[in-house]
């Protein structure tokens, strides 16, 4: 049996003239693109109720958290900077509820930018709502190149998950205006940017498998070996956490 991947969606409005601005529920190809080689069966949970997440988790074996709007900085008690994005409250609240399920039935979680956000938020971190208001964040993490295109270095912890699929230093693309300020405690550091950045995190304990990065593995699948390498690994991960608990 194929291990099946739950991915929270997105809403698109305004989609196109030919679905009259119908709203669309998606996610991102490239996570299914990703999931699918990696030998996965992928499967979108549409923006619900959050007492239906505890079902939609149930479900599958794992989840992947993808990228997408700003968090609303009214969950870590903030308002919003002149310099915020969009925001869905909905979606917020939703995934958020995604994240304490898995968490609390000990199942996988990968979380993919705007992902490792909300993940940090969704256990008291915060955020820098966008990061250009600080001078010391000196690295273009909005990168002006094209998505396939490696954009910024990162500094990996040699003892963690990531490390042992990409070694001490890789090469990451960059498209997020907002970063982790303060870290949820239920997670430690693994990878930084050269202005100290955390760009990917993991679960601070052995009965959690969470991973989290900063960049877009899903945008680079096919040109670049560690990104679909990413999802490979994680997706033999799942297995193994899943024989191992059964
Ligand atoms: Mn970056």
């Amino acid at each position: 049996m194929k291990p099946v991947i739950g991915i929270p969606g997105n809403v698109l409005t305004n989609f196109s003239p030919q679905y009259e601005s119908l709203p669309i529920t998606y996610t991102p190809h490239g996570f299914v693109d990703g999931l699918q080689a990696a030998g996965a069966l992928p499967v979108v949970f549409p923006i619900s109720n959050e007492e239906n997440a505890r079902q939609y988790v149930k479900s599958v074996d794992a989840i992947v958290l993808a990228g997408g709007q700003d968090v609303s900085p009214l969950i870590y008690g903030e308002e919003p900077h002149l310099k915020l994005q969009a925001t869905s409250l909905e979606r917020d609240r939703f995934e958020m509820a995604v994240i304490k399920e898995a968490w609390a039935e000990n199942k996988p979680v990968l979380a993919i930018c705007r992902g490792l956000q909300i993940f940090n938020v969704a256990f008291g971190g915060t955020l820098y709502q966008d990061v250009s208001l600080y001078p010391e964040i000196g690295v273009q993490h909005v990168q002006a190149s094209t998505p396939e295109t490696a954009a910024h270095s990162v500094t990996i912890e040699a003892d963690s998950w990531l490390g042992g699929l990409y070694g001490k230093q890789a090469h990451v693309n960059s498209y997020h205006h907002q970063a982790i300020k303060q870290l949820a405690d239920v997670l430690r550091p693994v990878a930084w940017s050269k202005d100290g950045l955390i760009e990917g995190f993991e679960s601070n304990d052995d009965q959690h498998m969470t991973i989290g990065v900063q960049w877009h593995p899903e945008l680079m699948i096919k040109q670049n070996q560690a990104a679909q390498g990413l999802f490979d690994a994680y997706v033999q991960t799942v297995i193994d956490w899943k024989n191992q608990s059964s």
